[in-house]
């Protein structure tokens, strides 16, 4: 693989980094994406924008719980590939660094990153829908919607959904990040999901280098300085190593 050495050179000059992920670090562990291909996850013939949304919250919780069900099923047999491996191990090397994720899967905590701020929430937890009160899944799977044991109402996964507002404080501690940094890493994502997509304009407008680690090209490919047109289980071990012998 070639990496452009103008942006190596960013790299290395680089103090403040802020890296935002998608679904895309997380297929090569086989866990599937959302888009790609003109593709679009369907769930028993229905959208996955449909199923993931307030409504169907609101109108079929269990329906929901169905296709997380399906989803925890399939992460189960899932772990964390060399990408995230790799950005906890570049992490090291700034001291000013910030990796938020939009993914639900818990993978980069699970590979060695700490303070992962991750916008959309965790699939391994549920969440009250009247008091709040959260839960861990892991050993409580049985037989969804469970009741809260606080106050008695249904229990939902603790993701953020179409039409729901991002966890508090969680946008801003990003916006914040994609402010100051210097370099912004945009990998594995169509960039087509607000607030979310909107960080490497944030940071673009800062001041900061923009690149990409994609396959393909995205929403976001044209506001990139830089693209790395290959898969993140390759590219980012590649510049880990690359910061490692400097
Ligand atoms: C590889 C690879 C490899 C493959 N290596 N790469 C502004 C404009 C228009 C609309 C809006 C807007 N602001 C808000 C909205 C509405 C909406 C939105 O954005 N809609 C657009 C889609 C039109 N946003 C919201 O509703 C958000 N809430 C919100 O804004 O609240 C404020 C508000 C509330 C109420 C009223 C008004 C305002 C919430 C969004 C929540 C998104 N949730 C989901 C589902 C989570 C639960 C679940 O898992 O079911 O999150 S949607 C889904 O998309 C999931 C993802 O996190 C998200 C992003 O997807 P991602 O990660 O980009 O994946 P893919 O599949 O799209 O792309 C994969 C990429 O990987 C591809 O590019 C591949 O090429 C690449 N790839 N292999 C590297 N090996
Ligand atoms: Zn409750």
């Amino acid at each position: 693989m070639e990496i452009e050495s103008k942006f190596l050179d960013q790299l290395a000059r680089a103090r403040r980094v802020c890296v935002l992920t998608g679904a895309g670090i997380s297929a090569e562990s086989g866990v599937p994406t959302f888009r790609g291909g003109g593709q679009s996850a369907v769930w028993k013939g229905m959208p996955f924008d449909e199923i993931s949304s307030a409504r169907m919250v609101r109108e079929n919780l269990g329906e929901v719980w169905e296709w997380f069900d399906y989803r925890l099923g399939i992460l189960k047999d899932c772990r964390p590939n060399a990408g995230h491996f790799a950005l906890a191990e570049i992490a090291q090397r700034f001291s000013d660094f910030t990796l938020v994720t939009q993914n639900i899967d818990g993978f980069h905590c699970e590979a060695g990153s700490r303070d992962v701020i991750e916008l959309h929430g965790n699939i391994q937890r549920a969440r009250c829908v009247d008091c709040e009160k959260r839960f861990e899944i892991a050993g409580i799977v049985p037989h969804w919607p469970e009741e809260c044991d606080e106050c008695g109402a249904k229990l939902r996964p603790d993701v953020v959904l179409f039409g729901e507002m991002l966890p508090e404080g969680a946008f801003e501690i990003a916006v914040e990040a994609a402010r100051r940094c210097d370099l912004f890493l945009v990998v594995g994502t169509s960039a087509l999901v607000y607030p979310a997509a909107g960080l490497a304009a944030i940071a673009r407008s800062a001041g900061a280098v923009v690149v990409e680690i994609n396959p393909e090209e995205t929403a976001l490919s044209d506001v990139c300085d830089f693209a790395i047109r290959e898969k993140s289980g390759v590219a980012l071990p590649m510049l880990a190593s690359v910061l490692n012998v400097e």
